[in-house]
């Protein structure tokens, strides 16, 4: 009798762990389609939850937050963000620039194993991760504003293809590098990254800019892209965000659009339309045209960069940034909204930030458009990894 009972308790204890372990393998994926068909459980999670939250949700994102900002450099648990409105952003911008030549740090001097430090710490806590990379021109060896045409050197049978694969690879063991894992019982998984490369193409201060290369070309790259990463470096954490500058017509912002299969988010830049409450009809037609598109695609849509520089403006959060998002039920739906980078004022010397820093004139409005309720920071987001069906 007592060995029956001894039996009953032990073995299912010692089935737990098996059970744990299985039932996180046979979790049900989110029902979505990506780019990459073979994206993984939490960037596919990622996914479905921008696309369900959007609906009455903007995350608010800040480029560079936990690496430094104005005054500060390098120091462990700040943001300007967190200590103007009392929670971090929800999204984390990062920059790879200068990844491929193999520096320790990127062009604006952060430090590339303390980025993937950083991105494993906000990801712990449930933020959003986009990746950026103003890369070299391949071809002079100069910086990517560097507009001496590449993008036909850089493609299968180019005179720089394999040194271009080679950046490529650099960016794959940055990625590789990004694992979290979340419990005693559970495995690492891969955390999952926007990566928006080759942004702002509508402009042509880039070398893949609308100037330096054709439509074609353009498309061939980003393609080429997306199935190096995924299909040859078996990357499956990425989504993939084109996100033009400004654009006249969805005919223009569609010009170089690589297609359906090559793309998740639907993003914009637009630094220019926000600058005065004058340009917010501007703004909110730039919105308009960027939700209707990705929704008619099944893709999400987000303002991925934008800002004002030192915002002069003591008010611009509520009533220009805020007011053009909430300009109506459409302009509304974009999933996110990013502003750039606070330098490091004792580093780079100049007003060049985007958010505001404790003190800062514009402070009090930021706290006002963080509370709204449409905006949300990294306090306010639900599980962004998982899918309760
Ligand atoms: C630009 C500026 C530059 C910076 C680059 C990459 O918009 O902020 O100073 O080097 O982004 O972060």
């Amino acid at each position: 009798m007592m060995k029956t009972r001894n039996v009953l308790i032990i073995v299912p204890l010692l089935m737990l762990p098996c059970f744990m372990f299985l039932s996180s393998c046979t979790h049900p994926g989110p029902d979505v389609i990506t780019a990459d068909p073979d994206a993984s459980y939490q960037t596919k999670a990622l996914f479905h939850n921008l696309d369900r939250i959007r609906v009455n949700s903007v995350l608010f994102g800040h480029q560079d937050a936990l690496a430094y900002g104005v005054e500060w450099w390098d120091e462990p648990g700040r943001s300007d963000v967190k200590e103007v409105a009392g929670s971090y952003p929800a999204v984390y911008g990062w920059e790879i620039g200068d990844l491929e030549l193999g520096n320790e740090t990127n062009l604006d001097g952060v430090d590339f194993k303390k980025m993937q430090g950083w991105i494993i710490e906000g990801y712990s806590r449930g933020g959003v991760i986009t990746i950026a990379w103003h890369m070299n021109n391949p071809v002079t060896g100069g910086n990517s504003w560097d507009t001496t045409p590449a993008v036909a050197q850089v493609l299968p049978g180019g005179s720089h293809h394999d040194l271009f694969t080679g950046y490529l690879d650099t960016f794959a063991d940055f990625v590789n590098g990004l694992t979290y894992k979340p419990g005693f019982f559970s495995r690492s998984h891969a955390i999952p990254v926007i990566f928006r490369p080759w942004h702002e193409m509508t402009g042509s201060w880039f070398w893949w800019g609308s100037n330096l290369c054709t439509p074609d070309e353009y498309i061939a790259l980003w393609r080429f892209t997306v199935e190096y990463l995924r299909d040859e470096k078996g990357l499956h954490n990425l989504l993939y965000a084109y996100s033009p500058d400004r654009f006249d017509s969805p005919e223009h912002y569609l010009e170089r659009y690589p297609g359906d299969e090559y793309v998740d988010i639907l993003g914009y830049d637009d630094y220019w339309n926000v600058r005065d409450r004058e340009r917010l009809p501007l703004f909110a037609k730039g919105l308009r045209t960027v939700v209707e598109l990705a929704e008619e695609r099944g893709k999400i849509p987000a303002l991925t960069e934008t800002g004002l520089e030192a915002i002069p403006d003591t008010t611009w959060w509520t009533e220009v940034l805020l007011a053009g998002i909430n300009t109506d039920e459409i302009t509304r739906r974009i999933a996110y909204a990013q502003v750039w980078r606070n330098t490091a004022r004792s580093v780079e010397n100049r007003d060049h930030f985007y958010a505001p820093y404790a003190g800062h004139l514009s402070a009090p409005d930021f706290v006002e458009f963080a509370r709204h309720p449409l905006i949300l920071l990294e306090r306010d987001l639900p599980d962004m990894y998982s899918v309760r069906k």
